[in-house]
């Protein structure tokens, strides 16, 4: 055993046992996520490994955010933020998976292990920035969390309650703060400064019509929304002003997080939320738990239910950033794409293929997935049809749009506009807050209200279904299929396969969800009753299928 902390990681990892029999722990979609009662020892455990990581990345800032995001109160989880406010390297999850499932009375053996295995020299100083959501169970995590901190002999710094967007915010500023381009200023108000300054910039000449009603999910969303309309254009202001109103706020009850509301459940439930009062053509937004996605929807007239989702972001920010680069007169020097998941409906990939005439990519669900793919040109859109995404610009892409020289009026005014563009949008990660503060500036540069967003093409009629099984394990995709085709259970796929056959225009797949102990089965097909009777009999497939051995 040779690290210098080992003696500090066993003795503290004594006040934080893993309960004895308890299901093995992966590092999945977003991290661990869990009932909060089974978390302390998990995230002792990966306190352990972000000070490893910072020492192997000589000493840059790793955040930690305590967050279940949509799930249920009594769920919470954690997640590992690298330096650059993308997700935690792949390489590494499986160390946090060995770690969080190491025993106490093994964990610095362990711990000194991955140390070696990896390469990391305990000399170099750690540096850990913290955050959690609303969740009560949240402030005991933290303490955990710390603890291996101080096992470890990190610095760290505690930011409190934060959306998980804004400590990834904070991570890359903090990384970045001495580079020749800072992300933002080390702060929580930087990121409420960059934010609104980029919005006035963007929204200079416009202003949104009618107003937006927010639903938070009860989650942290609300306290972050609340501060940030501190920063915002007076409501009356023809620059930007912004009627918005706070709706589902009650971070006081910590129970009703994610309650009947929020953007898992309206996506899910293809329904408002409780709470809803708009009349008709009244935008309305959901954001979910840790305020990462953002939906957006409205009611016509006969109460009929629309959903502008993940997908309809994704073309409205894919048309309006492609008509900036034409106008600038950057579109030979800048490849745009927009990146998918097999979520995504059939209607809006066909859309921007032959309408926007865009390369659509298409990867497994989780955020880290589509954020590597999006990172590989010049600007990637990548939006998860639950509304978890955003647009990342290159350095290249930055570059060009900082030194452009507009020959006209008209490119000035387009590059300004491009220019806010990439500081109003989070690029680190998903951000409900700053979503919104894109889709408000592209509908009223457009002048579009919710029925003409909605009408740019038609969706097919979808769902989207949780079903609870003894062991989601037991359910596999084959590689490289993006998620769309089971390899286990044995033999299911041919029955699916056979089943969607008979639908016009069928699609469906099942796979284990990675943040909840259940399988999701999608389906989509021109007709609602077929996709209705599709999943049902999907849904029956599943059920009688025996469990693997
Ligand atoms: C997390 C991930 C998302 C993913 C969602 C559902 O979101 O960050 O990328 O779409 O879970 O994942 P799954 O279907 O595997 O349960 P969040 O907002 O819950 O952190």
């Amino acid at each position: 055993m040779s690290d210098q902390y080992a003696d500090a990681v066993a003795a503290a990892a004594k006040s934080h046992p893993r309960p004895s029999g308890a299901k093995p722990f992966v590092y999945g979609t977003a991290g661990f996520r869990m009932n909060a009662d089974l978390l302390d020892p998990v995230v002792y455990s990966v306190g352990l490994l972000a000070a490893l990581r910072s020492r192997k990345l000589k000493g840059q800032a790793i955040g930690v955010m305590i967050t279940a995001s949509h799930n249920p109160a009594k769920d919470n989880g954690v997640k590992l933020v690298d330096p650059y406010g993308d997700m935690l390297e792949q390489s590494w999850e499986s160390y946090a998976t060995t770690l969080a499932n190491t025993p106490s009375e093994e964990m610095a053996e362990a711990y000194a292990k991955a140390a070696k295995d990896l390469g990391v020299d305990s000399d170099i100083p750690a540096n850990v920035i913290i955050a959690r959501d609303t969740r009560p169970s949240g402030k005991a995590l933290v303490d955990a969390l710390v603890d291996a901190l101080k096992a470890t002999g990190s610095q760290y710094t505690d930011y409190g309650v934060l959306t998980t967007p804004q400590l990834h915010y904070l991570t890359r500023a903090t990384n970045t703060q001495n580079d020749a381009h800072p992300y933002g200023e080390v702060s929580v108000e930087g990121y409420y400064k960059k934010l609104s300054e980029a919005y006035k910039t963007a929204m200079r000449h416009d202003k949104p019509t009618g107003s937006l009603t927010v639903d938070c999910a009860n989650g942290v969303g609300a306290v972050a929304l609340k501060e940030f309309l501190k920063y915002m254009p007076k409501e009356d202001d023809l620059s930007g002003g912004l009627k918005v109103n706070v709706a589902n706020d009650r971070i006081d009850k910590p129970e009703v997080l994610n309650e009947k509301c929020g953007a898992d459940f309206v996506k899910s439930g293809q329904r408002a939320p409780e709470g809803f009062n708009g009349k008709p053509f009244d935008r309305w937004a959901s954001y979910d738990g840790d305020a990462d996605r953002v939906l957006y929807y409205f009611h016509e007239e006969g109460s009929i239910f629309r959903l502008l989702d993940g997908d309809r972001i994704a073309t409205l920010a894919a048309t309006f950033i492609r008509e900036l680069v034409q106008k600038a007169g950057l579109e030979e020097d800048l490849q745009l794409a927009v990146v998918q998941t097999a979520y995504a409906n059939g209607a809006s990939t066909k859309y921007i293929e032959d309408v926007l005439k865009l390369k659509v990519e298409c990867t497994p669900t989780g955020v880290k997935h589509l954020h590597h793919v999006a990172s590989r040109y010049d600007i990637g859109v990548y939006f998860e049809a639950n509304g978890h995404g955003t647009v990342l610009f290159s350095q290249n892409a930055q570059r060009k749009i900082r030194k452009a020289d507009p020959q006209s009026p008209a490119e000035l005014e387009a590059l300004t506009t491009l220019r806010a563009l990439t500081e109003l949008i989070n690029q680190t990660v998903g951000d409900a807050l700053s979503d919104m503060l894109l889709v408000e500036v592209i509908l009223a540069q457009k002048e579009y209200t919710v029925k003409e967003w909605a009408a740019t093409y038609e969706d097919m009629p979808n769902r989207l279904i949780k079903v609870l099984v003894p062991d989601k394990s037991d359910y596999a995709t084959v590689p490289g299929t993006a998620e769309r085709k089971l390899e286990k259970p044995a033999g299911m796929q041919d029955k699916i396969d056979v089943l969607v056959e008979k639908y016009r225009n069928g699609r469906c797949f099942v796979r284990a969800s990675g943040t909840e102990d259940a399988v999701r089965v999608y389906g989509e097909a021109s007709a609602a009753y077929d996709v209705d009777d599709m999943l049902r009999n999907v849904e029956q497939l599943i059920k009688v299928t025996p469990k693997a051995n």
